[in-house]
């Protein structure tokens, strides 16, 4: 294996399942023991969360003999509500378990917290800059998710070929630094001079120099062609992170740089965005959404052989989410038996993505109608 990864078909054999789902399929075998089940996907804590992964569960299920029903990606949820069911003979998905879960948590925490930050920006552009804090080989999942998350941009050059989107950047400390202290002026040049002239000019300006010094001096050095400056102040030299920004607000404003933005990026999260998002031109930001806490998923089986059951702390029986079309809010859904008649002017939350093994047609992975629903949801969801 090159990068200590798994190759795709392992994932698609089971092979990166924990071992006892094998023992468990050995027992039940050796003693003919293969019960109809329905399992159902939910989360506890508290407040809402978005959906993501349902393509690459789809892909994992495809050619089982389950049917299976999902919320759509990208769709909003809360703690004990069901937001993907199997349903089968347990030994044709025991093993899937894992992966299963693992592509749910992961691309749901990513997305979520990627959401949370971008409702907080409004519409302050966030470009991911984060893919350098996971390894590579999740680099396409990390800006996949971050953009429908309804991040505005990504910095990874093969995520940003998976979506379809140009990558977006700056310059790093490494240019800068290639030409020396008490040349970063020939090095701003020599950027604007050499890249394509649809890249926007943003200076990174805190190398040697405190950000006013060098922001001035990007601005003398670029003039108009300047778009913007790129803060990204270490931590060990942060202090008032926001007066610093002022500060240099105010040094290119009395210069007549009015025009010249001022992007940050370094540890920005959700405080960073609520404080700074008033007066930047964008953020990127990294750790906080690549590295973004997973939602903890669990797979119970809640129904056999057509028979509520359940385990202490779970709530027995096959489920329908009902909502309604106005506010979003905690509490607000209704969760019924899936057998119960369905509540007045609410709409099911699951519809079916897979039918005897087969992906549905109409279940759609679209990146761009998932995006669209995060951010038409967000607009909805009282927080
Ligand atoms: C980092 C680089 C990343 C930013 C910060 C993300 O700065 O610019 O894109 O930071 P975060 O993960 O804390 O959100 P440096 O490490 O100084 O890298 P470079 O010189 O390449 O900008």
């Amino acid at each position: 294996m090159t990068f200590s990864i798994v190759p795709d078909e392992d994932i698609l054999e089971g092979k990166t399942t924990d071992i006892y789902f094998l023992r468990t399929e050995e027992v039940l075998r050796e003693k003919g023991v293969n019960p109809d089940v329905v399992a159902e996907v939910t989360t506890t804590g508290r407040g809402w969360s978005v959906l993501a992964g349902l393509e690459d569960v789809a892909h994992l299920l495809e050619g089982k003999d389950v049917d299976v029903y999902a919320m759509s990606e990208g769709t909003i949820f809360f703690p004990y509500e069901p937001v993907l069911q199997i349903e089968g003979r347990y030994l044709e998905f025991a093993r899937y378990e894992t992966p299963l879960l693992g592509f749910l948590c992961h691309e749901s925490g990513i997305v979520t917290k990627a959401a949370r930050i971008k409702r907080l920006a409004g519409d302050v552009p966030v470009i991911s800059f984060g893919t350098r804090r996971q390894h590579p080989a999740l680099a396409a999942m990390i800006e996949k998710c971050a953009y429908l998350g309804g991040m505005n941009g990504v910095s990874c050059v093969a995520g940003a070929e998976r979506i379809g989107l140009k990558p977006t950047g700056t310059m790093p400390h490494s240019l800068i630094i290639c030409f020396g202290e008490g040349k970063q002026k020939e090095a701003w040049k020599a950027f604007d001079d050499v890249i394509a002239e649809e890249v926007p000019r943003i200076c990174l300006c805190d190398t040697y120099y405190d950000e006013k010094a060098e922001s001035i001096l990007a601005a003398e050095a670029l003039g108009d062609s300047l778009r913007a400056v790129r803060l990204d102040t270490p931590t060990t030299r942060k202090g008032d992170f926001k007066g610093i920004i002022e500060e240099v607000r105010w040094a290119l404003d009395i210069r007549g740089y009015k025009n010249v933005g001022i992007f940050v990026s370094g540890g920005i999260g959700e405080a960073e965005v609520v404080e700074l998002k008033d007066i930047v031109a964008g953020f990127g930001v990294g750790t906080s959404v690549a590295n973004a806490k997973c939602i903890d998923f669990a797979l119970d089986i809640i129904e056999k052989e057509g028979w509520p059951c359940a385990k202490r702390g779970k709530r027995g029986g096959k489920k329908q989410v009902y909502r309604s079309r106005g506010v979003i809010e905690e509490g607000k859904d209704e969760m019924k038996l899936a057998k119960e008649a369905p509540p007045e002017d609410m709409e099911p939350l699951l519809k079916p993505m897979i039918v005897k093994g087969k992906i549905v047609d109409e279940f759609s992975f679209s990146r761009e109608e998932a995006r669209a629903r995060v951010q038409e949801q967000l607009k909805r969801v009282k927080l």
